[in-house]
């Protein structure tokens, strides 16, 4: 089960649960009660949620802090300068090793070109828009090696179709 998966169920069951207390106290909301005790009882949940805030999200907010800023945590980049042609990619640079984060800088010289990076299968795994005046920052890791396409994902011209780039992703890691 992927992480979305596990996520979606999670929401769904909170979703269910909060629907029931809603339901639960719509019942009960018929019923005439005592004001005093009922308030009492809420600020004794309300304590009780305040302490577990404390006592539990603040130790784990301080534990998942340790490793800010999460980018320096990570290996450097490797950098590819892209740029669009009417009608070609420029890549200053075509290999990069799997597993580690490249950086993608994504311009244009002319026109707005799409830049999306296709696998061996032809499944889209990344993209962003390369503008003239803009430079687009992308980053993206190679989980596996094999060769990648980048194609132009907007129409600019007679021969938009031809813009075919391809990028190596190595096993392991290399200089960077
Ligand atoms: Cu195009």
């Amino acid at each position: 089960m992927s992480i979305q998966t596990v996520s979606a169920l999670l929401s769904l069951v909170a979703i269910l649960l909060l629907a029931a207390v809603f339901l639960r106290v719509r019942s009960l909301a018929h019923e005439g009660r005592e004001y005093a005790p009922v308030q009492g009882n809420a600020y004794r949940i309300r304590n009780i949620g305040f302490w577990i805030l404390v006592l539990v999200g603040l130790p784990i907010t301080i534990w998942l802090f340790r490793e800010t800023p999460y980018t320096a945590q990570a290996a450097a980049p490797q950098v590819i300068n892209a740029t669009g042609y009417q009608w070609y990619w420029d890549l200053d640079r075509d290999e990069v090793a799997a597993g580690t984060p490249v950086e993608f800088h994504v311009t244009s010289a002319d026109v707005n070109h799409g830049f999306g990076i296709y696998d061996a299968d032809g499944t889209l795994v990344a993209q962003t828009q390369a503008m003239p005046g803009y430079v687009n920052r992308l980053t993206h890791v190679f989980d596996a090696p094999g060769t990648y396409q980048i194609l132009c994902l907007e129409y600019c011209g007679l021969v938009h179709h031809n813009m075919i780039a391809e990028i190596l992703v190595t096993e392991g890691s290399t200089d960077g």
